[in-house]
């Protein structure tokens, strides 16, 4: 790893999204076959990765990602190295659920030690309810298990910190000077423009504004989100106000006794 670069930016924080997950098939004669070769108690083909939101190139931060596969599997340790604008990522067939470890190396002009992350294999539609296990069946058997995360740099090292903020340049206007554009790319980028529409900048911490298929990270599930948990708040509020009177109402019930019992009491007392 090279010597830390010079002095780092103080009080800056900088964050980059990225998902990582695992997405599975289930072995089918029509939309699946099994590849020639593949063991018979293998059911599912899978994928785990790393990569961008959006799509979008992550190896100016992430230099390469070792992924820990389950001890079945043959040379089950795999470090993958970053091709720029590609995903991070291993594909496996086999029949088991497991842990893999997911190992991320900076680049070293970050000077950042790696990080690990845990991700559970999904082979098997799941969610909480028959409802939410359906949806997943829906997508032809295809099991998603994706979680977006936000990579924070804090207080990063000036040569890193011109790194992550050299881009932001949108992918139709980088052939126009942005330093982080390589020509190649931006060729790629251009024969698919819809890739740029309410879609994020390069070397930027944005997030799409609306999802596309394949992109179901965005300001709109966001959105989504917080709707749900503001739904849940208020359902929460009237509930416990609920609570709080029916407890009202208890306790006047128990004066109300305790100061029957007291007059019977009284009563027999006298
Ligand atoms: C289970 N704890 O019992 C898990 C282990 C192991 C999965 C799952 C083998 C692939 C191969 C494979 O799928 N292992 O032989 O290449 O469910």
């Amino acid at each position: 790893m090279a010597p830390p670069a010079g002095k780092r930016v103080k009080g800056v924080q900088i964050f980059r999204p990225f998902i990582y997950g695992t997405t599975a098939r289930p072995f089918d004669e029509k939309t699946n076959p099994k590849p020639p070769g593949v063991p018979d108690d293998h059911t599912h083909s899978w994928t785990v990765f790393v990569k961008g939101i959006d799509d979008v190139d992550i190896t100016y931060w992430l230099r390469r990602v070792q992924f820990k596969l389950h001890e079945s599997i043959p040379n089950h340790v795999r470090m993958v190295e970053g091709e720029k604008g590609k995903p991070f990522s291993i594909s496996e067939t086999g029949w088991g659920e497991f842990e893999i470890t997911i190992r991320l190396y900076y680049v070293p002009e970050s000077s950042e030690k790696p990080q690990t992350l845990y991700h559970h294999l999904r082979l098997h539609p799941y969610g909480r309810t028959e409802e939410e296990k359906e949806t997943m069946r829906l997508n032809g058997g295809e099991v998603v298990s994706w979680t977006y995360e936000e990579q924070l740099f804090n207080e990063p090292y000036e040569a890193f910190y011109d790194i992550l903020t050299s881009g932001a340049v949108a992918p139709s206007l980088s052939n126009t000077g942005g330093k982080g554009a390589k020509g190649k790319k931006d060729a790629q980028q251009q024969q698919q423009p819809s890739r740029s529409e309410g879609g994020v900048l390069d070397r930027s911490a944005m997030i799409p504004l609306t999802n596309r298929p394949g992109q179901p990270f965005s300001r709109e599930t966001e959105q989504l989100e917080i709707k749900k948990l503001q739904e849940a708040m208020i359902k929460i509020e009237r509930m416990t106000k609920q609570m709080t009177e029916d407890i009202r109402k208890k306790e006047a019930k128990q004066q109300e006794l305790k100061a029957d019992a007291a007059k019977a009491a009284a009563a027999n007392a006298a």
